[in-house]
């Protein structure tokens, strides 16, 4: 009975959190995003950062927008990298390059932020737009609670890589698609994808210690995405389990990530 309150309060919990639920009929594809940032570069041109809802821990998808005399433009030239000061040490994340959607006039990548902005340290997106450099500071939240989305962790063969949940983004009960990215952490800024590897993954039901039918292993796209399904029979704490596998060689075993719903 603990149990079954313990998974009512925190699916009540979880709703009144998640003020990301957007009406996905808008009619306006950049209107139903959220503004993170604005900046005027030094040419008068309008720099935006938007993103699906506010930056918070783990994959989040990114926009930018360029717009002189209030009209998206393309200036060409254009990087991002997301900047962790942590006062002793800087650091990166994972992210991806940014590629021009002509019909929206928008820029469009995505950011894996591993921690969240406070006392130990600050984000900026550091961005490069034809020849300025601009540095915009954005505030990046922490996941909702009993969300895990990101894992860093040591392989066996001792590298780093970093674990992201990118689907589902609003799970249901039942039948959801899965989709996991998966980068080494060669360096503080450098976080290439990771192609190569076989994933089998085991969902459970942390609080009431069970498990679900019918999942599928995520299987590689390319460019570091791996899909598969996973079956919440219910609302609750999920727990899923990844064994990580490189040409047969056992990489990691029982990397977890957590979805609370
Ligand atoms: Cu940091």
């Amino acid at each position: 009975m603990k149990n079954i309150l313990n998974v009512i309060f925190w699916s009540i919990v979880a709703l009144l959190m998640n003020a990301c639920q957007k009406d996905e009929n808008l009619e306006n594809p950049i209107n139903d995003k959220t503004v993170i940032a604005t900046k005027a570069l030094a040419n008068g041109n309008q720099l935006s950062i938007l993103s699906d809802c506010d930056f918070q821990i783990g994959y989040k998808n990114i926009y930018v927008k360029i717009e002189k005399d209030g009209k998206a433009i393309n200036p060409g030239n254009i990087s991002l990298v997301p900047t962790m000061d942590m006062g002793t040490m800087k650091h990166g994340a994972p992210n991806g390059p940014l590629t021009f959607d002509s019909s929206s006039g928008l820029f469009e990548g995505f950011v894996v932020f591993t921690m969240a902005s406070g006392e130990s340290g600050s984000w900026t997106l550091d961005l490069k737009i034809a020849d300025e450099e601009v540095s915009v500071p954005v505030l990046v939240k922490e996941a909702l609670k009993g969300n895990v989305p990101v894992k860093t962790f040591t392989a066996n063969d001792n590298k780093r890589y970093v674990l992201s949940l990118v689907e589902p983004n609003q799970p249901k009960i039942g039948m959801n698609d899965l989709e996991v990215m998966i980068f080494l952490r060669e360096s503080m800024f450098s976080y290439p994808v990771q192609d190569d590897l076989t994933l089998d993954f085991t969902p459970e039901m942390t609080s009431m210690e069970h498990g679900s039918p019918n999942n599928q292993n995520p299987t590689g796209l390319g460019k570091g995405r791996y899909v598969g399904k996973v079956n919440f029979t219910m609302t609750g704490d999920w727990r899923l389990f990844f064994n990580i596998n490189k040409a047969n060689v056992k990489l990691a075993e029982e990397v977890f990530l957590d979805v609370l719903f």
